[in-house]
């Protein structure tokens, strides 16, 4: 398992002991003296300037970390714009946008949830009035008129637009083509209503993959590009039967939406992820955006279990509870198509999987949804809901920024005091690196260590820019 992530992923987590001979952990988690609190706050806003991608879990897309995309407005001649384009692109690109209750703009939204590692900018042209008025596009069968417009607003453009400028990875497909129109949507799955779509043609020497189709609506919240975006963007399913846990799930709130679930960030390596065995007994903290826990089923490396500490605050504050959420994954199940056929879906700690029997608006979420001391503390084989694959979460803390579970059926391992910060030689060689049982990991030599970094007070970050590979260590 250990070896399997060092070697397949670029980000390697590792839970470890420090030997005398490469004393490469300097941080255990305790109290290592020679780290005085103000050092620390240091290197944690480096850590955050300087923070680069991590490699993820590779279910989903990954785009560039800045993504150009292009954004086309229509109007009709029966549904006039009741926003400038100077506004549009504000609403879409401008930091620290705000509307009514609007809180930022879709780029805003993206690099926030993204901890800053993906940009989202838009070039907005238009707008271009359609031939026909939009009472004539929302009829017909399906979305037949939508794709209509679709191709009358790409031919209108491709004479002044370069598309090509939209393929950010040079595989021959754009990434991200809007189109955007005034008024709203009118009736599910039909007509211009929002979407995600493919087109199939082929401009400026580059096919025009999927596009997302998005109304203004009457006070532009972002709520319906973002989500589009997480179809056009990353590949990401709608979650029906997930309640309101992510952006991808119901549509709790139009001008704060929720960010995608945390085992979609995780994939995209927007928060470090850290491995659990079912050979490791240990106890963790977990605090909000900061380090998910994941645990593989060790028969099938498809399916998953992860977790992380959810306060309803900020971009969470639509949310009815907080504590530990816990997902559960199965990379073998194409998106969630019922309540038993769900590639992912919150394991709900009150045990009555009440998002399994119904979706928007209700059940949306519940504070005992979530895992507390005081509503259910542990997650096992003996527990309802209960764990598969040998899983044991227990001891759960209270509700608070910082909570804390054990995990594994044994005694909690203790950590030998790390001692001193160590002097570390650049271009050491290959370093001996001890797990917690004392197995010998076979760690890829060091060849540039650039700093070492503390991580929410349990972890070290080992960078080597060199060749863009990055090593992080907890203890
Ligand atoms: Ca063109
Ligand atoms: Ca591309
Ligand atoms: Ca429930
Ligand atoms: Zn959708």
């Amino acid at each position: 398992m250990y070896l399997n992530t060092i070697r397949s992923a670029l980000l390697c987590i590792v839970a470890l002991l420090v030997s005398p001979l490469s004393a490469l952990i300097v941080w255990d988690g305790k109290i290592v003296p020679a780290w005085p609190e103000d050092y620390l706050a240091g290197l944690r806003k480096t850590a955050r300037s300087s923070a680069a991608p991590q490699s993820g879990f590779g279910f989903y897309t990954r785009p560039k970390d800045t993504t150009y995309g292009l954004t086309m407005i229509v109007d009709f001649s029966d549904q006039q714009a009741a926003f400038p384009a100077e506004q549009i692109n504000d609403w879409l690109n401008m930091p620290g946008f705000t509307m009514g209750n609007t809180k930022g703009s879709v780029r805003d939204y993206y690099y926030e949830i993204s901890n800053g590692n993906f940009l989202l900018v838009n070039d907005v042209v238009g707008y271009y009035r359609a031939k026909n008025p939009k009472s004539y596009y929302e009829s017909g069968s399906g979305y037949s008129r939508a794709t209509e417009l679709v191709n009358e607003v790409i031919a209108n453009f491709d004479p002044t637009v370069d598309f090509s400028k939209y393929d950010n990875d040079g595989n021959g497909t754009t990434e991200a083509i809007s189109i955007v129109y005034a008024g709203s949507g009118q009736t599910w799955g039909q007509g211009l209503w929002p979407h995600s779509g493919y087109i199939n043609q082929t401009k400026d020497g580059v096919r025009l993959g999927s596009y997302n189709m998005c109304d203004m609506g009457s006070s532009l919240g972002i709520y319906v590009f973002c989500h589009e975006c997480g179809h056009m963007i990353f590949g990401w399913p709608d979650l029906y039967w997930f309640g309101d846990y992510c952006i991808m799930g119901n549509r709790m709130s139009d001008v704060n939406p929720v960010p995608v679930n945390d085992f979609f960030r995780a994939d995209q390596g927007w928060i470090p992820t850290v491995d659990l065995t079912g050979d490791m007994n240990a106890r963790y903290a977990v605090r909000p955006n900061g380090t998910g826990y994941r645990y593989v089923n060790p028969s099938n490396d498809k399916q998953m279990y992860y977790w992380t500490n959810v306060q309803n605050t900020g971009r969470y504050a639509s949310l009815r509870g907080k504590g530990i959420l816990l997902y559960r994954y199965d990379g073998g199940i194409r998106g969630n198509t019922s309540g038993t056929s769900r590639c992912l879906y919150v394991v709900e700690a009150d045990g009555n999987n009440a998002m399994a029997a119904d979706q928007w608006p209700s059940p949306g979420s519940a504070a005992k949804d979530f895992f507390y001391s005081g509503n259910n503390t542990e997650f096992s084989s003996a527990t309802n809901p209960a764990a598969a694959w040998g899983l044991k979460i227990y001891d759960i803390s209270t509700v608070s920024d910082t909570m804390q579970f054990s995990v594994g059926t044994g005694v909690v391992a203790t950590h030998q005091p790390a001692g001193a910060f160590p002097s570390i030689a650049v271009n050491s060689p290959m370093l001996p690196i001890f797990d917690l049982l004392g197995r010998n990991l076979t760690i890829p030599p060091i060849n540039n260590i650039a700093d070492y970094t503390p991580y929410r007070n349990r972890m070290i970050i080992i960078r080597q820019p060199a060749d863009g590979r990055r090593q992080l260590y907890i203890h």
